[in-house]
């Protein structure tokens, strides 16, 4: 097999140069390559063989970065699994992706894999000379069934070499990446991103709202890590002047939170807006004006238009189309990915989201599915009918919440409860943070749930 351009280019970096910051150790990218080589021989060894695909199921560290590089050696197809995800959320991942094998820190979440606890080193193997497909992400289906969007190393590569040439991002670059690396923000844009540049990532366990480390020039957060930091940010700016550029993507930023963080630091944070579908989209400029409110224009080569109010995206970051469940109506005839956001041009063709056409909820910067949470605490007992949407959350940007038909047979207090111990087999952030009680949902006339509706008429208790 031929070798992607984009590994060509990973490889060619010098050995000597920096590459990761984990916990107190610096490692160059000689040192990562080796990594890789160990991890594809520890891969091989179990089975594993060019073309499987492997789940990978852990936090950020050193074990899921030489996991991935193990994959990219031996030219296995990644499949990157919500660290946070439960038993229920990962059965139809898994039996979708049929990995090879997983990688997790939680093998009791699996039942039908051979399950693997943590990366060890064996002999070397791997050439570096994988297929076409690099991972396959799964994103939150709006019917509540997470669909599989295959990468290929030539979106990546397309599309972050136009990214980046917006951004003006070069080797000399260090990137705190704090993002988790199972989202196309993290994995695609953070790590992905820096090491095709040859920049080097300062690798943390989560974000959390402390000084930043000052030898930092480059971040990269959801709208939540920016409105968390803002107090420091105000009693602290020197602490921020050491970057060269904040980025915030994955949800809305909005003009408000924009604009006091540049008063707290003179930092105008950069928006941008993509999708695991089609990598990124529109971005604003590095240099010029970054205009608050909007996610910027389209990436080189990457055609934007507004039909009845969605955003539709063609070009070379955009995927070919969903795996193993192709989707009816994903794409128009002409080729254009039906994004389901909203979106309206400004008169200097910059992009502004203002909605969703499709029924999701971004809680942290993850999308949710409302149907999906339905069909969990629909079998929770006491509950007739159930409906979830999202609400604005002055922290997460926006919650779950649900309201509940009672079918009659159990107390408000029993039902109540009934609903949090079903919840309890989904992840906290798709968890509802308020329930309201109510004797009817709002239906069309056919009787589909009309959920737009129910932040408006239902009222949800705090
Ligand atoms: C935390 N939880 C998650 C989760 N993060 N559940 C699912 N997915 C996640 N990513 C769960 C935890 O298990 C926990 O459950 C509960 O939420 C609270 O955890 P926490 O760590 O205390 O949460 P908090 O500090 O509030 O974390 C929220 C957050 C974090 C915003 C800091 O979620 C985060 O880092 N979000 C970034 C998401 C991201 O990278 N999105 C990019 C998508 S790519 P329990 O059981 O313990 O209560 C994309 C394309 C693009 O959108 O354009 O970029
Ligand atoms: P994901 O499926 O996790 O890749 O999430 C993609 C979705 O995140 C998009 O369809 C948008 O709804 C949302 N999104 C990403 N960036 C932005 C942004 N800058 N502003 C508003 N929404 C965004």
């Amino acid at each position: 097999m031929a070798r992607p351009r984009f590994l060509s280019r990973f490889l060619a970096h010098p050995a000597e140069r920096p590459a990761l910051d984990w916990q107190g150790s610096t490692y160059t990218f000689g040192e990562l390559r080796a990594l890789g080589e160990g991890a594809a021989g520890w891969l091989a060894g179990r089975g594993v063989k060019a073309g499987d695909r492997v789940g990978i199921q852990l936090e950020n560290g050193i074990e899921l970065v030489a996991a991935h590089l193990g994959c990219m050696a031996l030219g296995a197809v990644r499949v990157p699994l919500n660290a946070h995800y439960r038993a229920l959320e990962l059965a139809p991942i898994i039996e979708d992706a049929t990995p090879a094998l997983v990688i997790t820190a939680t093998p009791e979440h699996f039942s039908v894999v051979r399950c693997e606890p943590a990366v060890g080193s064996e002999p070397a193997a791997g050439s570096w000379d994988g297929g076409e497909l690099t991972a396959l992400l799964f994103t939150s289906g709006t019917t509540g069934r997470p669909k599989g969007a295959p990468q290929t190393w030539q979106m990546w590569e397309s599309n972050l070499d136009a990214l980046q040439q917006r951004w003006a991002l070069s080797s000399d670059d260090v990137l705190w990446l704090t993002l988790p690396l199972f989202h196309t923000h993290g994995l695609v844009l953070g790590l992905h991103g820096a090491w095709l540049r040859g920049a080097r990532v300062l690798l943390s366990p989560r974000f959390d709202p402390v000084e930043p480390p000052d030898n930092a020039t480059h971040f990269y957060g959801v709208p939540t890590y920016y409105r968390r930091w803002l107090p420091l940010m105000q009693a602290h700016p020197e602490w921020f002047t050491h970057f060269r550029l904040m980025v915030s993507g994955s949800d809305g930023l909005g003009a408000e939170l924009s604009d006091a963080v540049f008063e707290a630091t003179g930092q105008r944070i950069l928006e941008r807006y993509g999708m695991t579908e089609t990598v990124m989209i529109c971005s604003n400029p590095f240099d010029g004006e970054r205009r608050a409110g909007t996610v910027g224009t389209p990436l080189r080569d990457t055609e934007v238009r507004i039909v009845e109010g969605e955003v539709q995206v063609r070009g070379p970051g955009v995927f070919a189309g969903y795996w193993p469940r192709p989707e009816p109506g994903a794409f128009t005839d002409d080729g254009f990915f039906r994004t389901g956001d909203a979106g309206a041009l400004d008169e200097a063709g910059s992009l502004m989201i203002v909605g969703r056409k499709k029924d999701l909820v971004i809680v942290g910067g993850v999308n949710v599915s409302p149907a999906e949470v339905e069909a969990v605490l629909g079998r929770a007992p006491g509950v007739a009918e159930i409906g979830c949407c999202g609400l604005p959350d002055s922290d997460l940007n926006e919650i779950v919440v649900a309201a509940v038909v009672p079918d009659g047979t159990v107390e408000l207090i029993a039902l109540r409860r009934n609903l949090e111990a079903a919840a309890a087999a989904l992840s906290g952030l798709k968890r509802p943070r308020r329930y309201a009680f109510v004797s009817a949902l709002p239906r069309n006339a056919l009787g589909k749930l009309q959920r737009g509706r129910l932040p408006k008429e239902v009222s949800f208790d705090a």
